[in-house]
């Protein structure tokens, strides 16, 4: 037996233990109106197009008022996506008590589509627990997907899976009820409802490589500390380095503490470094007293609380601060060369 026909006949084994066909009437009754919507995980708008590795959260509402009976609620989503294990919520419709199953997401529905399976099933009509109204815009159930591949991909609820008299299959199963009374009142089956919303497309396309910040004409990034240096005093550092994967990168000031931020070809940010120039101690992008005043004060103690500051002041790579980095400093201001990265072989 296929997972799709064996889910079948689980829903119909539920149907027909609560007496359902028994007292079998595919009435016409109101249409309810669905929605499927689409969000980051977070519930925010997704983009135009999303890439590969994404999740996505699909929430479904239920956006109108009437007494709710037994629901199996199967929603359809494009083979580009999986489902992520146990993401799904559903709302308890009839209490905590109730019988509420969402059925692993990843079996095969119809060809290029998986789904999830949310049933609701209320307590039995001899425990008195009062079928529930709904209100409009109910969250009935949510979910967690992930995009695996490109493809312009269809979530949806889909209206030929409702179980009808000519369609009694249907795992798509939506009862209601004339009032509250889960006892006495008639269950009715076969409800319509309003497709208008009751899909979302979402544009997957591959994820581009990240973009790699390299450094050339002597630039280097030091990933371990997010650091970029071997900029020579006084040049612009955007001449010396270049990113990989189509991104681009930014250069708030060429001074020590300035900010290298690298971007996607989408212009997303993807990695932030800090600029040193070693030497310029105070971030002023040159050297002079007050970086030695600095460095000089470190020698005999005093604490230099910036990290990138402090590695600056370290202009022989020794590992601290000593009189060598403070004569070195000291020299540059009178014109000795300084190099801008002291740990290059
Ligand atoms: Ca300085
Ligand atoms: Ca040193």
């Amino acid at each position: 037996m296929s997972k799709t026909r064996k889910i079948l006949s689980i829903v119909l084994a539920v149907v027909m233990a609560f007496g359902v066909f028994s007292i079998c009437a595919f009435a016409d009754t109101p249409t309810a109106t669905w929605t499927v919507e689409v969000t980051a995980t977070d519930g925010s708008a997704l983009p135009a197009t999303i890439p590969t590795g994404t999740q996505v959260k699909v929430t479904v509402k239920l956006a109108t008022n009437f007494y709710v009976g037994t629901v199996g609620l199967p929603v359809y989503f494009s083979n580009a996506f999986s489902y992520v294990d146990n993401s799904a919520v559903q709302a308890e419709i009839y209490g905590a008590g109730a019988t509420r199953t969402a059925f692993n997401g990843n079996y095969t529905a119809d060809t290029g589509y998986k789904a999830v399976y949310a049933l609701y099933v209320p307590n039995s009509g001899a425990s008195g627990v009062a079928s529930p109204m709904y209100s409009a815009a109910t969250t009935v159930l949510t979910f967690v997907l992930v995009a695996d591949s490109e493809a312009t991909a269809v979530i949806k609820l889909d209206k030929t899976k409702q179980k009808s008299t000519e369609n009694v299959g249907g795992p798509f199963y939506c009862g209601s009820r004339d009032s509250a009374d889960v006892t006495t009142d008639e269950a009715m089956v076969g409800q319509t409802f309003t497709t208008t919303d009751a899909e979302a497309t979402v544009v997957i396309a591959n994820a581009a490589a990240t973009p790699e910040l390299i450094g050339i004409n002597g630039g280097y990034v030091d990933d371990d500390n997010g650091y970029v240096y071997g900029i020579p005093l006084g040049e612009d550092a955007a001449d010396y380095f270049d990113v990989t994967n189509g991104g681009s990168f930014t250069v708030s000031a060429s001074v020590t503490g300035g900010t290298l931020t690298v971007k996607d070809a989408g212009g997303n940010d993807v990695t932030t470094y800090t600029v040193i120039i070693f030497g310029d101690v105070d971030g002023s992008g040159d050297i002079t007293l007050l970086d030695d005043a600095i460095v000089y004060g470190a020698v005999n103690g005093a604490d230099i609380t910036d990290p990138a500051a402090a590695f600056a002041a370290d202009v022989d790579g020794s590992g601290d601060i000593t009189l060598l980095d403070d004569a070195i400093v000291y020299g540059a201001i009178n014109g000795a060369a300084i190099t801008s990265n002291p740990y290059a072989a």
